[in-house]
């Protein structure tokens, strides 16, 4: 897998104060980069309702994987432990009162180009339900992952990650640390490397050129996933915080505006109330939690959340071909 170079820190952000970027990997969990604790500008004022309002945080340091968990990290998980994943299991009808019988499968969502453009308004112009779409066949039957291992792992649902992570010795971040990481030391900025989406022509992620969601112009190299490590890794040494794929975190979803203490510095936050994470017009009434970073899917004609204050609610038991997760480790120190 390739390790690409750290990108310089760009000048017009200041710095976090009393952070230093990680030097190497943990010697007690390889592969995972120390955070250093520290107070920083969680969510922004200068884009999506959801983001706002930009308020201060305090964050303990922690361990967090430098890349997203990838096929051949979870397929060994799922040899050892024998895991069946959320996507190919059928759903017990009596926790989806009024569902089709025809849609009570094992299946997942996948994203799939129509060919002509369509209604922005209406996502399932291009998300699909598809049986038998799951973990080690990501576009659904005869698709494989055989030639994927160093792709992250998509069609997991929470609980297929909290399942790897107990496995794993380690946990799910919450939405404050994960942005604290894909931030790199930056504080505020608009992207996890600086303040421009593209400096000097590069691209820095794994997300969507063209007119989302027929034309794919593939500008940055990848259509769909992108093996962990193809961009240029932040200023803490992780790569793909932004784009390639969403990532779960562990907070269930509220409105930065409810913050309890949106006054003041908030310490280590830990999201909002399971029951009020639910959409309203849910009948099933399926909690959901944060998911950060963006996908290869994320557009600028549609949906600009390639930036660390970007955020977006998820249930808990959907899966999709472009979501995945990393783990953190927290209570140890640096050494
Ligand atoms: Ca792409
Ligand atoms: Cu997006």
């Amino acid at each position: 897998m390739t390790m690409s170079t750290r990108p310089g820190l760009a000048g017009e952000a200041d710095p976090l104060v009393d952070t230093q970027p990680a030097a190497s990997d943990s010697p007690l969990a390889p592969g995972t980069v120390w955070i250093p604790g520290g107070s920083y500008l969680m969510g922004s004022d200068h884009h999506y309702p959801e983001e706002a309002p930009a308020h201060r945080v305090t964050v303990d340091g922690f361990w967090i994987d430098r890349h997203a968990v990838t096929n051949a990290e979870f397929a060994r998980f799922v040899r050892k432990t024998g895991h069946v994943t959320v996507a190919e299991q059928a759903p017990d009808p009596a926790d989806y009162p009024g569902a089709r019988p025809d849609s009570l499968v094992p299946a997942s969502m996948v994203f799939r180009a129509p060919s002509h453009r369509v209604d922005l308004g209406n996502h399932y112009q291009w998300w699909t339900y598809v049986p038998g779409a799951d973990w080690r066949h990501p576009q659904g039957p005869g698709s494989s992952i055989k030639k994927k291992p160093d792709h992250p792992v998509v069609h997991v649902a929470w609980a297929d990650v909290q399942a790897y992570a107990a496995w794993a010795g380690k946990e799910l971040p919450t939405e404050a640390e994960w942005e604290l990481a894909c931030r790199g030391g930056l504080e505020g900025a608009e992207f996890a490397w600086g303040e421009e989406l593209n400096p000097d022509g590069r691209w820095m992620a794994n997300t969507w050129q063209g007119e989302f969601p027929q034309q794919n112009l593939e500008l940055d190299g990848y259509a769909g996933t992108a093996p962990v490590g193809r961009y240029p890794a932040n200023g803490y040494g992780l790569l793909d915080m932004i784009g390639n794929v969403w990532e779960w975190t562990g907070d269930w979803y509220q409105a930065h505006g409810e913050l309890a203490h949106a006054c003041c510095t908030v310490a280590n936050p830990r999201g909002g109330d399971r029951e009020r994470s639910i959409d309203p017009n849910d009948v099933a009434a399926i909690p959901r939690r944060v998911m950060k970073g963006g996908s290869h899917l994320c557009a600028p004609n549609y949906c600009r959340r390639y930036r660390p204050a970007a955020r977006m609610a998820q249930a808990v038991d959907t899966s999709t071909s472009h979501l995945g997760f990393r783990c953190i480790i927290r209570g140890t120190d640096q050494r």
